[in-house]
């Protein structure tokens, strides 16, 4: 199977660490939404990253999907999320902000790159602004209450929330800082150091 897409996307990262952490080989293509837009739209016409193509050509996009039939694929033994229900909820609740943290870094990034500055709509910005510390905010907040496990094999609450850090520090860094998150930022240091990492870094 093929995934397609930059290690410089959070949802492509996670998707390329779940399949590590699942014991799936996936031939990763470093195809760009941006620079390599034509190439991208051959592969899904939809030109969403990350992309999967399977080996008889059906393609899968959006990285919780991928990771929904990567997870089947590995079978429940290797899941990366917990099974017991209160435990499930929470890895749900965090996965979900820290999903929220990349979308609103995704659109404070396209803003700022992509649109023209005489034309940018500052109420807008204002307001991703307001949703990423949100995000951030209640991801912190959670962590104070019950860290991260530490000691074990990384799960999908911890690799989503140390990408989703690594990727708002990469491209909107002055919207957080670790003097502000401390237990967010403590974790993804802890997570970027993991050999499954190191292994997947940020183009
Ligand atoms: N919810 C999606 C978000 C994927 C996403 O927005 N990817 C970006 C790259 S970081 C993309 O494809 N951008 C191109 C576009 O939306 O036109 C997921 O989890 O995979």
């Amino acid at each position: 199977m093929k995934l397609i897409g930059m290690l410089d996307s959070p949802f492509v990262r996670r998707v390329a660490i779940s399949a590590k952490r699942l014991g799936i080989e996936l031939e990763q293509h470093s195809v760009s939404v941006f620079r390599t837009f034509e190439q991208f739209q051959q592969i899904n016409p939809v030109v969403k990253a990350p992309t999967l193509v399977l080996d008889d050509g059906d393609v899968l996009m959006d990285s919780t999907l991928i990771i929904d039939y990567l997870e089947t694929l590995a079978g429940g033994d290797r899941s990366l999320m917990p099974a017991a229900i209160g435990q499930r909820l929470r890895a749900l609740r965090l996965i979900g902000l820290a999903l929220a943290a990349c979308e609103k870094s995704v659109q404070l990034y396209y803003e700022r790159n992509l649109r023209p500055a005489d034309i940018q709509f500052a109420p807008w910005v204002e307001r991703v602004e307001g949703q990423l510390a949100a995000a951030y905010n209640a991801l912190e907040r959670e962590l104070e209450k019950q860290p991260l496990d530490t000691d074990g094999p990384i799960d999908q609450a911890g690799i989503t929330l140390a990408v989703a850090w690594s990727f708002t520090n990469l491209v909107v860094p002055d919207q957080v800082s670790a003097g502000k998150f401390p237990n967010i930022a403590t974790y993804t240091e802890y997570a970027e150091g993991l050999e499954v990492f190191i292994n997947t870094p940020i183009e």
